[in-house]
């Protein structure tokens, strides 16, 4: 039962095309730095380097990938540079293998845990609650009930925001007005999902990084008063990152680790940038699994990241 039987033709397709400007930059530079040679030697190797690292792939992961492909031309004597994309995507879809971090299966919670409630962090702008909005759809599709609680109160727009989202997908949410204790929001929201029997909870949050003591005593405020309703709240923190960003991404990572405990990461806006390079240096780097890739503002364009289609996609024909 591999992963293929599940990602069907119009999920691919959808990768495919969300993935596209990262794909050609990448194509193009390796095109120009292959260009006039027929064998992968030190110069092609070093103009390799400077496309991975300037593809936001990091330089740590560049590094590895790079000594990988020099392994096997020690083994194999002879590469053609026809083959290097081909073997570069082997040799980046082994290396993350080698991260043991688990992938899930489909838009699923685990068992024994309901509501399984996640909260979701991460700085203004980065695709929160449209992130929400999407997992709300998947999970509801996946048949769960579904609730969201709209504790980013510092804004006006951000609760109507959640509000359109929820009438969108068709679920329920708990608010409160502008300027409220986010963690009444989040309070009122368990009790609410508890009594109602929800399946999921989902806590949007406000990010606001540039005060990081406020921001960590505020998210653990929340959890705190999470735990009052269900003590093993939140399951997971899910941390958004804007992929557009590159380097970006892994600073807001770290300094995000620092003001809580982040357990999973979905790296947003790959469709608008040529820099999705950086999902996989962040899936190498990071102890923290990377669980949803966003690769569009629908509805659809959430997806779980699998690291094997994912760099099939990006290094494939
Ligand atoms: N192209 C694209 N835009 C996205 C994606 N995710 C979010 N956005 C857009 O990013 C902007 C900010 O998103 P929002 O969810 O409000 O961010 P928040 O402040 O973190 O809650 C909105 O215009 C979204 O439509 C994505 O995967 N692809
Ligand atoms: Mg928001």
């Amino acid at each position: 039962m591999g992963f293929l039987n599940f990602f069907s033709k119009d999920k691919k397709e959808n990768l495919d095309k969300g993935l596209s400007k990262t794909k050609e930059n990448v194509f193009d530079k390796i095109t120009r730095a292959v260009a006039g040679k027929s064998k992968v030697d030190e110069d092609v190797l070093d103009n390799l380097e400077e496309v991975l690292v300037t593809s936001d792939v990091g330089v740590e992961t560049t590094l590895k990938v790079i000594q990988r492909i020099e392994d096997r031309i020690a083994r194999d004597k002879y590469v053609n540079t026809n083959e290097l994309t081909a073997i570069l995507r082997e040799e980046i879809a082994s290396l993350l293998q080698d991260n043991q971090v688990e992938e899930l299966e489909d838009f699923d919670i685990p068992a024994g845990k309901k509501p399984y409630v996640i909260m979701v962090v991460g700085v203004n702008g980065v695709g929160k609650t449209t992130t929400i909005g999407k997992l709300a759809y998947h999970f509801k599709k996946a048949g769960k009930k579904v609730y969201l609680g709209a504790a980013d109160t510092f804004r006006a727009a951000a609760v109507e925001q959640l509000g359109i989202w929820s009438e969108r997908v068709g679920v329920d949410i708990v608010k409160q007005k502008m300027g409220s204790d986010p963690a009444s929001v989040a309070y009122d929201t368990l009790n609410s999902a508890v009594a109602n029997h929800a399946d999921v909870v989902i806590i949007d949050t406000a990010g606001r990084l540039h005060n990081k003591i406020n921001l960590m005593n505020e998210l653990t405020k929340i959890k705190n008063v999470m735990k009052k309703v269900v003590p093993d709240a939140p399951h997971e923190v899910l941390l958004v990152l804007d992929g557009s960003t590159g380097q970006n991404a892994y600073n807001q990572a770290k300094e995000f680790s620092k003001a809580t405990e982040i357990t999973a990461l979905a790296i947003t806006k790959l469709d608008g940038t040529a820099k999705g390079g950086v999902v996989i240096g962040i899936s190498d780097q990071l102890q923290i699994p990377v669980k949803y890739i966003g690769i569009g503002e629908g509805l659809e364009d959430l997806q779980i990241f699998r690291k094997k289609e994912f760099v099939d996609s990006l290094f494939g024909n």
